[in-house]
């Protein structure tokens, strides 16, 4: 007996395949509706792990279910070939990253092209080709255009390591870089900046659109990360100085309780008031500053920290009552945050207390909360309840607990009695009206910092002139190559490799032919891959980014699969660069990604697969011993596809085991493809066709594992009507032979194919469209229960073999013939034998 040989059956349909290329969607004619799948796409940092097996499969079933139903499924790929792991590896081994790169992209796709993934392979890209970065190019020159792309010199997140910028999201909670490890350090530098802030409202509104088909946690992250704060700006007269320091505040009911006002000792606003004081306070300001630039924005937002500053030697007035604010500098102010600045109000905020106990400033209360409501109450001890101990007061400047919720406010002259929304709305409408302040909205947001010092990048396409001009690229001159590597010294200095590139950094300014320097810096790779899903529209075309005629066919994406370690950044870019290119009018959708599934990680006993932790469990290694189809099935099957699979949990061994079994059945069938299905075993169709009418739903709400376990449990029963009932020639057995190897192609095409082949058929069975479930055949077969009334039988009733107990009971105690029997009498006991047998019994 031939045996199910996985190795042969991988060896025998990749080739066809290849040659078939039943993905393609090149046809223009092609009429069938559109879906378009994508999965993110992979940095190649050498071979696929088992991170990548996990989501390729993932999407793999999305792509190749929804060809079943009848789709021209557009399911692209290619490679996030530019970023630091290929410049690192090239500087420690003196290689070209070009060279590494290209060489794991290869090595990548074979793996890709062996596992089986329904990706159309005409449209492959590299975000580091020319071909494809002219075009990145081309979009920051949109963006350069409308304001939307600018330098800055600013503080940036500093890899003292790696030596480059990083980005907030890139250094860790505890202040060290995500790539080396090292402390994160500050540093001063002109920098390309996109105005992604411009843009913050229509991002956090337009998340209501994604409810429901992108995941509640990845939607709230994106909302924090956005940061919406709704409030005031109210400008304070500085004595001494003409112009006014203005503050963003969330509370502006909270004025009259303002005593003092603080600004960050690192803004500018900080240098310029101090610049008006004495000289001693100039000097404790800058060894201040000095400590300040010490510490990370994460220990400068602790709340444990005790409070430090500095008083400026000036006064600030306060719109409302004309009271003197001194003005002091602290590091809990940040610079980059509102206006630098604030009103403090340490009775209602607790950072503002800390403070003002520290340095002893005045605490006023001007907002009376109900304590038992805002639950604000301090500590109480056991001796305040039995009246021993005073229960403390609600004074902030005592208790040292800051009083933020809602109440009547107090001491605050013509607010006196309002609410907090009442008194918002009130002092809003008089600083407007006295030119002092507005409503005002803040965002956690920050502009895009893009600029990158390293070299295997996108090259920036702005010259600078000697002027100090900053001239964009002509689009007819791009893309703007990037040099070959060698001669350059990669290592990582502070400032663009490109630099020393002398052939390419001077050039002549293209407006009027003097000397000029390109821009040096790179780009950061989230550039590239913020719009990469429209260059699968149109990978080859040398004329344009995309096409919007194909833009307009294929996109947005319907199901984006990918991992939720791009829940904030990717995500947020794509959407960004979409919402502008609609505006520009290239697209006539806002949102790039109608549906987002994340799948879990892969770990090995708790920890973490990734390149960077060493691969624990290869890729490579656990194909060759099990097989394509028995990997990609096991990640199905695992469980829900949110959840992490620990691959020591899982067994491979028993998915080629029940692949085995699968492919004997259909091996095993004798019948003819012309068998008239009606004559089969009536039990078996209605097996087969209950999984028919159910699997679609289950697939399209991602519960690939419970359609795993139906299609266990169909060959199962297949495999008994085979040995134990009606035999193999029955016409039921090979209708569910061909619908087990036709669900079967989205988890393990291969064996799914062979499958098909033995059955009769050409292949691909990927392009078969899935069966119609015969509504006849899912009528439930009904049993008969036995309902006695005191040990006699009463009635019987025809109900659904999986009826519940409740409902049997409620039919039988239903039943007019029960109804009867029992009479006047009382029921004291009712057994329920589900769904055989209703046993009442009574008492008079
Ligand atoms: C007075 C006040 C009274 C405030 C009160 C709060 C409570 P979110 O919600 O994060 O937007 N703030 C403003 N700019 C700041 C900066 N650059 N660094 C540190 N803190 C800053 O917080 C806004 C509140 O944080 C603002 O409202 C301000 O303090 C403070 F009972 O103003 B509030």
């Amino acid at each position: 007996e031939e045996m199910y040989d996985f190795a042969a059956i991988q060896a025998k349909w990749q080739p066809i395949w290849e040659d078939l290329k039943p993905f393609s969607t090149s046809d223009p004619e092609d009429s069938r509706p559109r879906k378009y799948v994508l999965d993110m796409f992979p940095y190649p940092s050498g071979d696929l792990h088992m991170g990548h097996a996990e989501v390729y499969a993932l999407g793999d079933i999305v792509a190749r279910y929804w060809r079943h139903q009848g789709f021209n499924v557009l399911h692209p790929i290619g490679w996030d070939s530019f970023g630091l792991p290929a410049e690192n590896a090239a500087i420690k081994r003196g290689i070209d990253p070009r060279g590494w790169t290209y060489d794991n992209i290869a090595q990548q796709k074979r793996s890709m092209r062996l596992y089986a993934t329904s990706f159309d392979w005409d449209r492959e890209l590299h975000t580091s080709d020319p071909e494809y970065y002219q075009w990145t190019q081309w979009l920051f020159l949109q963006l350069h255009k409308k304001g939307l792309a600018y330098r800055k010199d600013s503080w940036v997140n500093w890899d003292p390591i790696d030596q480059t910028v990083l980005a907030n999201e890139q250094v860790l909670g505890d202040g060290t870089s995500e790539r080396s490890g090292a402390v994160v350090v500050k540093k001063k530098l002109t920098q390309w900046y996109f105005k992604i802030t411009d843009y913050a409202d229509r991002l956090l509104d337009d998340l209501n659109q994604l409810e429901g088909s992108w995941p509640a946690k990845v939607l709230n992250m994106q909302r924090n990360w956005i940061g919406r704060s709704i409030g005031a700006d109210v400008e304070f007269v500085i004595e001494g100085r003409e112009e006014r320091v203005t503050v963003f505040t969330t509370r502006p009911d909270t004025l009259f309780g303002a005593t003092f006002m603080v600004v960050a000792p690192d803004s500018d606003l900080a240098a310029d008031l101090v610049a008006g004081s004495s000289p001693e306070v100039q000097a404790s300001f800058q060894e201040y500053l000095v400590q300040v630039q010490r510490s990370t924005e994460m220990e400068r937002q602790a709340t444990d920290r005790p409070k430090t500053g500095v008083f400026l030697g000036r006064y600030a007035v306060n719109p409302v009552n004309g009271e003197r604010l001194p003005i002091w500098t602290a590091d809990y102010v940040l610079a980059d945050y509102g206006t630098g600045a604030v009103m403090a109000v340490p009775a209602h905020d607790q950072r503002d207390l800390d403070f003002a106990r520290a340095f002893d400033l005045p605490v006023r209360v001007v907002v009376d909360t109900n304590a038992a409501v805002t639950g604000m109450i301090p500590v109480i001890t056991p001796e305040m309840l039995d009246g021993t101990e005073e229960l403390p007061e609600l004074d902030p400047a005592s208790t040292g607990i800051a009083l933020p919720g809602e109440g009547r406010l107090i001491n605050s002259g013509p607010l006196n009695g309002m609410s907090k929304t009442t008194a918002i709305k009130r002092i809003i409408e008089q600083l407007a009206a006295d030119g002092t302040g507005r409503a005002a909205k803040n965002y956690r947001l920050r502009d895009w910092l893009i600029s990158r010092q390293r070299y295997w990048g996108t090259p920036i396409p702005i010259i600078h002139g000697a002027d100090g001009a900053e001239i964009p690229v002509p689009e007819e001159q791009l893309p703007v190559l990037l040099p070959a590597s060698d001669g350059l010294d990669l290592k990582p200095k502070g400032t663009s490799p490109l630099g020393g590139a002398a052939d390419w950094v001077n050039v002549a300014n293209p407006i009027d032919g003097t000397p000029a320097l390109r821009d040096a810096d790179t780009m950061d790779t989230f550039v590239d891959s913020s719009w990469y899903f429209l260059r699968f529209l149109n990978p080859t075309d040398p004329t344009r980014a995309f096409d919007p005629k194909e833009a307009e066919k294929w996109a947005p994406v319907d199901q984006y699969v990918g991992g939720v370690e791009h829940a904030i950044l990717h995500l947020l870019y794509a959407r960004f660069i979409t919402k502008f290119l609609f505006d520009e009018g290239y697209v006539s959708f806002t949102e790039p990604f109608t549906a987002l599934l994340n799948q879990g990680m892969v770990i090995l006993d708790g920890a973490k697969m990734s390149k960077s932790r060493g691969n624990l469990v290869y890729f490579t290694e656990e194909v060759e011993r099990h097989g394509v189809d028995a990997v990609r099935l096991t990640m199905a099957f695992a469980g829900p596809p949110e959840d992490d699979i620990d691959w020591s949990d899982v067994s491979p061994v028993g998915s080629s085991k029940f692949l085995a079994r699968a492919w004997r059945v259909a091996r095993d069938v004798t019948s003819a493809p012309d068998v008239e299905w009606k004559s089969g075993d009536a039990a078996l169709r209605r097996v087969t066709h209950r999984f028919l009418a159910d699997a679609p739903g289950l697939v399209e709400s991602f519960k690939f594992n419970v359609v795993v376990a139906r299609l266990m449990e169909l060959v199962n029963t297949t495999r008994k009507v085979i040995d134990t009932g009606p035999g193999p020639a029955d016409a039921a057995v090979r209708e569910a032979a061909e619908v087990t190897a036709m669900a079967l192609n989205l988890f393990a095409p291969y064996a799914a194919e062979d499958m098909w082949q033995h059955l009769g058929y050409e292949p691909c069975i990927a392009l078969v469209l899935w069966r119609k479930a015969d509504p006849t055949l899912l009528v439930e077969e009904a049993v008969t229960a036995v309902v006695q009334v005191d040990g006699k039988m009463r009635t019987l009733l025809e109900v659904s073999p999986k009826i519940s107990g409740e409902d049997l009971e409620k039919m039988a105690r239903e039943a007019v013939p029960v109804i009867r029997s029992i009479g006047e009498r009382e029921v004291v006991r009712v057994i329920v034998r589900v769904p055989k047998l209703v046993s009442i019994v009574t008492r008079s």
